[in-house]
């Protein structure tokens, strides 16, 4: 294959069928079999901080599976995801199960390893845990970025049965360790009960925006995205989807499910209002297959992973 054939995509599904495809993201080729590539997608498959449900450690082969439905053209927003740059899978990391400090060491080695070849990385979890590891070589290779955070939960509480690492625990890390621009960051579908009320004044504190699922039920899609892009202004950002940002009507599959949540179609619409930002890297996570119906969870996630790959072919 010569450079003027373009990146190399799939195999046509219109000759080999979607389900009969490659086990990679998409059916796309994997990292090792292209010379190189723009971005990369890589499964970090590690439930060891989760809280209730654990199962997440399935979500990256799940979200693949379902992947093999999307087609290459996105017609959202005009582009097609993989085929304005090269974008391939780049298998999954190997994480240790049994210890947390040491896992969130083996992802964030996996995801810097990575970024030596690549210059972004959609990662598929996993629980929220690895999003500490994943800012941190964000940052090592990009700089600071601001968060754009899709999730029920703030995932901003300090430890959890003592634990410093967990998947409720990654964004007071990185707020912490000034992996991410706080000032510019924000929650996008908080919701359901909390600890405290103190949880809410904590996460302030350390410099975080929130717009509730309510608000955004109440104000509608458009004007949260006029809030969340106000907020990032022109900064470059991480995007960090949980998947129980939706409901569980939508996305039952998951560690912890909280009712009264988005729908598919609003997380698609909120993810697309991102156009035209700079986005550095993104990640989709808490995907438990064992507790999925019809694949609906990891359909949405393929989704998502879809919406990230057509915002950053549209910002390359
Ligand atoms: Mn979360």
């Amino acid at each position: 294959v010569t450079e003027d054939a373009g990146p190399i995509g799939p195999p046509d599904a219109r000759i080999v069928p979607r389900f009969a495809g490659p086990e990679t993201f998409a059916r796309l080729p994997r990292l090792e079999n292209v010379g190189g590539a723009a971005i990369a997608i890589i499964g970090a498959p590690f439930d060891s901080g989760t809280s209730y449900r654990p199962g997440a450690r399935f979500g990256p082969g799940a979200v693949r599976a379902a992947s093999k439905l999307l087609r290459p053209y996105d017609p959202a927003l005009d582009v097609h995801p993989w085929g304005a740059q090269q974008v391939a899978d780049a298998g999954d990391a190997a994480i240790n199960p049994f210890d947390l400090e040491t896992a969130v060491g083996d992802i964030e080695r996996a995801a810097g390893q990575v970024l030596e070849r690549v210059e972004r990385l959609v990662t598929i979890g996993g629980d929220h845990t690895i999003a500490l590891p994943l800012l941190r070589a964000v940052h090592a290779r990009h700089g600071r970025p601001a968060l754009v955070h899709f999730d029920a939960h703030l995932d901003t509480w300090d430890t959890y049965f003592g634990a410093s690492y967990t998947h409720g625990t990654p964004f007071r890390r990185a707020a912490e360790e000034g992996v991410l621009d706080t000032e510019h960051s924000i929650h996008v579908g908080i919701r359901g009960p909390l600890y405290s009320s103190s949880d809410l004044d904590d996460d302030a504190a350390l410099g975080y925006a929130v717009i509730s699922t309510a608000r955004i039920a109440g104000e509608g899609v458009p004007r949260a995205i006029e809030r969340i892009r106000d907020r990032v202004s022109d900064r470059p950002l991480y995007v960090s989807v949980d998947i129980d940002v939706l409901d569980p009507a939508h996305a039952p599959g998951t560690g912890t499910p909280e009712p009264g949540g988005l729908t598919t179609r609003e997380l698609q619409e909120l993810l697309r209002g991102l156009d035209g930002l700079e986005i550095l890297g993104a990640d989709v996570v808490e995907v438990a297959p064992a507790y999925d119906h019809a694949e609906l969870t990891a359909l949405a996630a393929a989704q998502v992973a879809y919406a990230l790959l057509a915002l950053l072919a549209r910002s390359s």
